[in-house]
């Protein structure tokens, strides 16, 4: 399998932990593949139209995306104890707390993207704001929870976006006001497949 693949992408770190997660990492060709929301990215664009990564390229040339899709085909691969539950309330619970780390990174992209503009819009910047203030609060609530339940996508999902704030925004100091989620993300941090996956800036 191809993954288009940066090692700066969180979302492409949410898959390549589930791939370590579930023993299927070195079944994975990485390939480099630099995306910008402000410059289409033609080549890529011919097997994902939405010039995004992650995007995966299996052997007979079926394409997965977004990491959602990506993660349940992994999920799929293999015999033992699944990242995503396969019904009832475990299923929702993961499913919508993986909803809460995706939608938590969408707008962390975005207020960095708002914030590299010539001109930033004050009220974009002040929203995403307002709704990253509101998804620390609602882990907070969450911690205990996450901390007492089975590993999903969930987790790795919402640890995907608490790491991404301690790479891209690193100055804010979430943890202080967040002892219960820095808890459980220190747990988080310590398994070997986030500690394979941490991000680089190289760019
Ligand atoms: N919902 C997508 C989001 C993927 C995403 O936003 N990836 C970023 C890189 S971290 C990207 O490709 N950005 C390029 C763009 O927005 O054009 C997923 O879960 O895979």
């Amino acid at each position: 399998m191809k993954l288009h693949w940066s090692p700066r992408s969180p979302f492409v770190r949410k898959v390549m932990i589930a791939a370590h997660e579930l023993g299927l990492a070195d079944r994975i060709t990485c390939v480099r593949t630099v995306v910008a929301t402000t410059r289409p990215h033609a080549e890529l664009m011919e097997e994902n139209p939405l010039s995004k990564i992650p995007t995966l390229v299996l052997d007979d040339g079926t394409v997965l995306y977004d990491s959602p899709v990506i993660c349940e085909y992994l999920d799929s691969l293999h015999a033992g104890r699944k990242l995503i539950p396969a019904d009832g309330k475990e299923r929702m619970v993961a499913l919508r707390r993986q909803a809460l780390g995706d939608g938590f990174l969408d707008f962390l992209l975005l207020l960095r993207n708002e914030r590299e503009r010539a001109h930033p819009s004050d009220v974009h910047l002040a929203t995403f704001t307002t709704k990253r203030k509101a998804a620390l609060v609602a882990l907070e609530r969450e911690a205990q929870a996450l901390a007492a339940s089975p590993f999903t996508i969930g987790h790795i999902a919402i640890g995907c976006a608490l790491s991404y704030l301690d790479f891209r925004f690193g100055h804010e100091d979430w943890r202080a006001e967040h002892p219960r989620t820095a808890g459980w993300h220190r747990e988080f941090a310590a398994r070997p497949s986030v500690r394979a996956t941490e991000p680089i800036d190289d760019s």
